[in-house]
């Protein structure tokens, strides 16, 4: 005969079993109500659908916390193609990722509720249109409350994704690390393209320019101050070569006075890194930033009010190694860790 009480006892049984078990292709919540992906532990790292982190698919962000999203467009960029595949590559990389931070002691599984959305319905064909179905895309996953972490994808997506994100928040701040400042005016006559967004922002007030940073910009230009633009706007300009041969972690204390409180969006071009570590992107400069550098950024961004995140230019064509797209699976597991609500142990 079952009673309540033993009632309540086999269905604790049969969770403890479902833990045990982990079949692989099935996708379990923890006891605590959160998407938890499965262990490598149980379930092999190389079974299953190539969903970010191994996280559930959903088809819409309602429901969620935060949710990894693709932008598979490479029509923005100036040079190397490749950007269309950098979602999918990433997602397979992202096989490697396990549901702690090691470092930090974030347990993002246990504060907040994750999926993988699947990808924006692009226009491979229309760079602009592409930019509309962005920004209506963001606009509903916004609504619902959930932080877009996007993988793109060229940086132009960084544009429809900021009108949607300004309409929403109002103008944001901005951490923006890039080997380059992307605040071109035309590039071929063109407005739209992935050297122009930052500037497109601006002209439509999305951005507070007193609470912008852009990090790790470098190489030839096409005037002697390459970075007048910015400057003039009331970004603040960090070069690479302050950032060389230290700690980032300095910085990221100003920064996050910078930012005070208000909300800030967090844009990370993987060739801010050094191309001999992150060499499957489009326009690759030499003397970049470190991996570690690259977390001492992101890891700085913990207490900010971040309201969304994205990690753009993976080239796989380019990638020989999948590297690239490994580390912008750390990259963006790293800024779920310090998303607001995320828990820490101490
Ligand atoms: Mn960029």
């Amino acid at each position: 005969m079952f009673n309540q009480g033993s009632a309540r006892m086999f269905s604790r049984c049969v969770q403890v079993l479902r833990r045990k078990l982990q079949v692989s292709q099935v996708r379990y919540l923890s006891d605590r109500g959160f998407n938890v992906p499965p262990s490598a532990e149980f379930v092999a790292r190389v079974s299953g659908i190539a969903t970010m982190g191994k996280l559930p698919f959903q088809s819409s962000a309602a429901g969620l916390d935060a949710a990894f999203i693709g932008v598979p467009i490479d029509t923005g960029t100036s040079n190397r193609p490749g950007a269309r595949f950098g979602p999918r590559q990433i997602r397979s990389e992202s096989f490697m990722l396990r549901a702690y931070n090691s470092a930090t002691r974030a347990a993002p599984y246990e504060s907040l509720m994750v999926a993988d959305i699947g990808d924006v319905n692009v226009n491979l064909y229309d760079l602009k249109d592409t930019c509309r179905r962005i920004r209506e895309t963001y606009r509903e996953v916004l609504q619902t409350g959930c932080i877009p972490l996007t993988m793109g994808g060229d940086h132009t997506i960084a544009y429809p994704i900021l009108q949607a994100v300004a309409e929403r928040h109002g103008p944001v701040g901005l951490v923006h690390v890039d080997a380059h400042a992307d605040t071109g005016d035309t590039s071929l006559g063109e407005k739209i393209g992935h050297g122009t967004p930052f500037r497109r922002c601006v002209e439509e007030g999305l951005l507070d320019c007193g609470r912008v940073v852009q990090i790790g910009l470098r190489g030839t230009g096409y005037s002697p101050d390459n970075y007048a633009w910015s400057r003039e706007q009331g970004f603040r300009v960090v070069q690479v070569e302050e950032c060389w041969y230290r700690s980032l972690v300095p910085l990221m204390e100003e920064v996050r006075e910078q930012m005070g409180s208000g909300p800030v969006y967090l844009s990370f071009d993987i060739d801010a890194l050094d191309p001999g570590f992150a060499p499957g992107t489009g326009t690759p400069e030499i003397a970049g930033l470190t991996p570690v550098q690259g977390l001492e950024i992101i890891r700085g961004c913990r207490g900010l009010n971040l309201v969304g995140c994205d990690l753009v230019e993976v080239s796989p064509p380019y990638d020989t190694t999948g590297n690239t797209a490994l580390t912008a699976a750390n990259l963006l597991f790293e800024m779920l860790c310090v998303l607001p609500k995320i828990k820490y142990y101490d």
